[in-house]
């Protein structure tokens, strides 16, 4: 019997900038989108490509639907995919930053609060974040002791109500930071968001997926 060779693509996004930032990399492969994802509610989106459909994620669930071969592949910020690697590892082939979605990883606290001297001090900090690998990660390397509070969002909050001394979140203009009385008093790392592929996928039907992945290539350096 002649094996029937599956084409069909199934890409991860998140709604939002990612998926506002692909749009313009669909189309330098000729890729049209058939409805948005803010609009219609949809789940699964398909495109002008017959092959081609979207999945709309929670942007830290993108990574996990790739390794798991739910999506052949998906695009995720920096950020999330150290995360997740820090739990799952494995399984994920990260080809090119497409630097879309670009922000940095930075420690922001109070106005009012002497970040440089409690670290001087050597007394323990406490930090909310949603990013518990990168946050033990720099502040190890820095040897400061912390106490970690693992929070899902709105981690500006955490300051303001005494739960933390410092958070650690992405910034992009510092418009939110600002608006709560936060400043940013130390930068992490540089963000962007990177195309992940399954391993397998590659592996098994690395033909079907390459025109996509040398049209992201493509328009990556266009934009840059
Ligand atoms: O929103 P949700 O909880 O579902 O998940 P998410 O926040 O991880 O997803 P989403 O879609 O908001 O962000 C997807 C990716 O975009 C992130 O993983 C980052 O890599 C990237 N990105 C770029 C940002 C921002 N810029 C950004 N500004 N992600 C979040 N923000 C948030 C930030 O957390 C803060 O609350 O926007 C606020 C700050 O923005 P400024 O402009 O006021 O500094
Ligand atoms: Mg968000």
């Amino acid at each position: 019997m002649k094996e029937t060779v599956n084409k069909n693509i199934t890409l991860a996004l998140s709604k939002g900038r990612i998926f506002e930032d692909t749009l313009p990399l669909l189309e330098e492969a000729g890729i049209k989108v058939s409805e948005s994802p803010e609009k219609s509610r949809k789940l699964i989106i398909q495109t002008s490509d017959p092959n081609l459909r979207i999945l709309i994620l929670r942007a830290s669930d993108v990574p996990t639907y790739v390794q798991y071969g739910a999506a052949d592949l998906g695009i995720a910020g920096k950020d999330v995919l150290i995360e997740h690697s820090a739990q799952q590892p494995g399984g994920l082939y990260q080809p090119i930053d497409l630097n879309i979605a670009r922000c940095r990883l930075a420690v922001a606290v109070r106005k009012d609060f002497n970040y440089k001297d409690v670290v001087k001090q050597g007394s323990r900090l406490r930090v909310a974040t949603k990013y518990i690998q990168s946050t033990r990660e720099h502040f190890a390397a820095k040897g400061v002791h912390i106490d970690l509070i693992k929070l899902y969002g709105s981690m500006e909050l955490a300051p303001l109500v005494g739960l933390a001394d410092a958070i650690v979140d992405v910034v992009s203009t510092g418009d939110t930071l600002k608006a709560n009385g936060l400043v940013a008093v130390e930068d992490i790392m540089p963000i962007s968001s990177r195309l992940v592929v399954n391993q397998a996928s590659l592996k098994n039907r690395g033909v079907f997926l390459q025109p996509l992945l040398d049209a992201f290539s493509r328009a990556t350096n266009l934009h840059e």
